[in-house]
């Protein structure tokens, strides 16, 4: 039966347990299953292939994004590592120009020397994207919306322009979560997540994964995910199950406050910029009103006037934001990415997208608004308190 977001985010994947009938899927905290002869089992062998708990979370995320597999990781960084093992030397990636600073540090860093070569490219310009494909392109990887600068890819365009193309196209949809986005239903190829911040939403799991619906792609990719063996373990994926059974409630609220706060920011006369999709002079503010079902909770500002120091002395004063790297929790966080989530790209790389050193990035959490908006205005207030 094709339930509702909701119903599926508390259910998909799970089943009341046959030997006790416990609710709660048990941790299966084993690392291997006995066999009745070699080759005789239950359907699990060894738990970095498979282990029933964590089965049921990558059910249970394939239902959320609309797809037929779900494989989860012990990172977001380990699900783009394991993606990007499709590629052989020669091969090329075309991807977005402003994306997360670990994605990008993956691919200049690690995989360049593999000799596969990533053309970077401002996905809002399909003219620019289609002239960066050549008959090397095997991979498109696209980010919407961005981290930190929010900017929107157009996913079902893209996806009719490289179709022709043999490319697999693979989006991070982290920033909007299933609840949000569905880039499958948009024509992508792979959906991957850093599980760490929305879909488990407490701040307590590091985690990835990566959703599909091609059985050759799935093949592939799990036998990556069991041979290189990047998976995560069963207590992870149990709080990983259970944060999600609120992922929808918790969406609901980090979008209202992200509206609240991103329209209290936006006439501040400390703020120089708001970047947030949902304002309608946002560049891709038509196409986030297209493929997304909201605008999140994730606000970038840049200060008026603020040097680095300032910038700093700005971050400090917060208290009910917390200076620190991630985002997606329930709790309200503030990241300054030139030197935090994007401190490994050059200041010349991060300049050209707009990741300024007077930029901080809000994860606005579920807090009570007013506390949040109160929060705001100390700390952007003229003389220290
Ligand atoms: O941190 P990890 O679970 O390995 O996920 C990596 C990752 C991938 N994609 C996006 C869009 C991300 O934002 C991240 C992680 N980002 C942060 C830790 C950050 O502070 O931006």
């Amino acid at each position: 039966m094709d339930y509702k977001f909701a119903t599926k985010a508390i259910h998909a994947g799970q089943q009341p347990d046959p030997s006790t009938g416990a609710i709660m899927t048990p941790i299966y905290q084993t690392s291997t299953y006995k066999q009745s002869a070699p080759g005789v089992h239950l359907g699990y062998e060894y738990s970095r292939g498979s282990n029933p708990t964590r089965r049921a979370l990558e059910d249970c995320l394939a239902a959320l994004e609309g797809g037929k597999y779900g494989l989860a990781f012990a990172s977001g960084m380990a699900a783009i590592d394991t993606v990007l093992r499709l590629l052989k030397p020669g091969d090329e990636v075309v991807a977005g120009e402003d994306l997360y600073g670990g994605s990008y540090r993956l691919f200049t860093k690690v995989y360049e020397n593999y000799g596969i070569r990533f053309v970077f490219v401002n996905l809002a310009d399909l003219t620019q994207v289609e002239t960066a494909i050549t008959e090397k392109t095997r991979m498109l990887w696209v980010e919407t919306p961005t981290n930190p600068t929010l900017k929107i890819a157009d996913i079902a365009a893209l996806s009719a322009l490289v179709e022709e193309h043999n490319i697999i196209h693979v989006v991070d949809n982290t920033f909007a979560s299933p609840y949000l986005q569905n880039p499958l239903e948009l024509g992508a190829d792979i959906v991957m997540h850093s599980a760490t911040k929305y879909l488990n939403g407490h701040s307590d799991v590091v985690m990835g994964a990566l959703i599909l619906n091609t059985p050759e792609l799935y093949k592939q990719l799990r036998f990556y995910y069991n041979t290189c063996g990047a998976t995560p373990g069963p207590q992870d994926a149990f709080l990983c199950l259970r944060g999600l059974k609120t992922l929808h409630l918790r969406m609901k609220a980090h979008c209202e406050n992200g509206t609240l706060v991103a329209n209290y920011l936006k006439t501040h006369p400390k703020i120089e910029k708001v970047y947030w999709p949902g304002f309608l002079d946002h560049p891709g503010h038509e196409i986030a009103k297209k493929q997304m079902r909201g605008f999140g909770g994730m606000v970038s500002i840049v200060l008026k006037n603020a040097d680095l120091k300032e910038t700093f002395r700005i971050a400090s004063r917060f208290k009910v934001f917390a200076v620190a790297d991630s985002l997606g929790g329930v709790e309200s966080l503030v990241n300054h990415p030139a030197t935090m989530s994007h401190g490994s790209m050059s200041i010349a790389e991060r300049e050209k997208v707009g990741v300024l050193e007077n930029m901080l990035r809000l994860s606005v959490g579920i807090e009570d608004p007013a506390d949040l908006i109160n929060d705001l205005e100390t700390a952007l207030a003229e003389s220290a308190v």
